[in-house]
């Protein structure tokens, strides 16, 4: 809660792909319609990004584009705070500390710790582990009381809550106890090649995701090449991931229900319908594609605004780091 009473809303992306539409769907484009419930405070969250191998010149350029396109997404950085966190050191503080108030056995139930084990198993390194110790960092730092965040992000948004109930279990209320804001619908979006795994930025393989930049041929090209099935029949169920898929992208991109898009393509065939949901995507991130393109030929700009988010996300990070030192007796002379 801020300090006159209205809710906070915080959430963060890493930056180790580019945005795809599922981070767009899942989380990022509510965003700034949460934030007008409350006060909204954004993070591009660097560090989580390093639990992978990275290329240092790529991480940074990935850093400013993912910031770009928060901003292009519609955060508004007068209303709310948009910050990179690695320039915010509040975050690997209070991260240790809360490495000490987590259990061994409750990260080693993270799903996400257990898919990411596999899918890197050369590198099972102890950042990935603690992964959800930084998350409840950067969530308790600012009395958050909203996460807004896909399904994939919901178990690591209950550990935080537990991680915050048991530090005020013993040292009284020294953090707000925060909830996932997910959305009932477009909370997992599938991958294009894979309707049985969700949409990755990190995925290796390119046709799997759309990057929410990318341009309007690239999009349709690749949602003509999505896999669907061999029955012919345009209906949402749990037998159809690829065309249930499909008609949750097409219904969130542009507003209608699950039922209209149905009875749309209705005697459609898999090509046409695939077609459409291509169309649909490209024009409906036109305008995000546009503004995206603006801000990178204004460096200057999103620096400056990446400064402002920092100071202003430090000055509430560093009253709560020092609330939970003094709180767990850390000596200050
Ligand atoms: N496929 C998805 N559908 C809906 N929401 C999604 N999110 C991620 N994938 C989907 C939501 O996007 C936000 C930012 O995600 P993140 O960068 O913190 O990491 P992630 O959840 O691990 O997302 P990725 O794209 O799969 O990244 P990589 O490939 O690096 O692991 C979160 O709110 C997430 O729920």
């Amino acid at each position: 809660m801020d300090k006159d009473g209205s809710k906070i809303i915080f959430s963060g992306i890493q930056p180790s792909g580019t945005i795809t539409l599922g981070n767009y769907i899942g989380a990022v484009r509510n965003w700034p319609l949460t934030a007008k419930m409350g006060r909204g405070i954004f993070s591009v969250a660097d560090l989580h990004a390093l639990t992978v191998r990275n290329k240092p010149s790529e991480l940074r350029a990935r850093t400013l584009s993912t910031f770009a396109i928060l901003l292009a997404s519609g955060v508004d950085p007068e209303n709310s705070i948009v910050f990179v966190q690695s320039h915010v050191p509040a975050h690997a503080e209070l991260a240790w500390v809360l490495n000490c108030y987590t259990m061994f056995g409750e990260l080693g139930r993270m799903t996400q710790f257990k898919d990411k084990s596999k899918q890197h198993s050369e590198n099972v390194n102890a950042g990935l582990f603690t992964y959800p110790a930084l998350m409840a960092a950067d969530i308790l730092l600012y009395d958050t009381d909203l996460v807004p965040v896909g399904v994939d992000q919901k178990q690591h948004v209950e550990l935080a809550r537990d991680i915050a109930l048991r530090f005020n279990g013993v040292y009284g209320d020294v953090f707000t106890i925060p909830e996932g804001y997910i959305p009932s619908f477009g909370a997992k979006i599938c991958s294009l090649t894979r309707p049985d795994k969700k949409m990755s930025k990190s995925d290796p393989n390119p046709k799997s995701y759309i990057s929410i930049v990318e341009d309007a041929d690239t999009i349709i090209k690749k949602f003509k090449s999505a896999v669907t099935d061999s029955d012919g029949r345009i209906a949402f169920s749990p037998e159809k991931a690829g065309i249930s898929n499909l008609l949750t992208i097409y219904s969130t991109m542009t507003g209608c229900t699950v039922e209209e898009a149905v009875s749309e393509f209705e005697g459609s065939g898999y090509g046409d319908f695939k077609l459409a949901v291509g169309k649909a995507v490209a024009e409906g991130l036109r305008p995000l594609r546009e503004k995206y393109e603006d801000l990178m030929n204004n460096k200057d700009y999103l620096v400056s605004v990446m400064e402002q988010g920092a100071a202003r996300a430090a000055k509430i990070a560093d009253r709560t780091l020092a609330r939970v030192y003094k709180k767990i007796g850390l000596f200050k002379g």
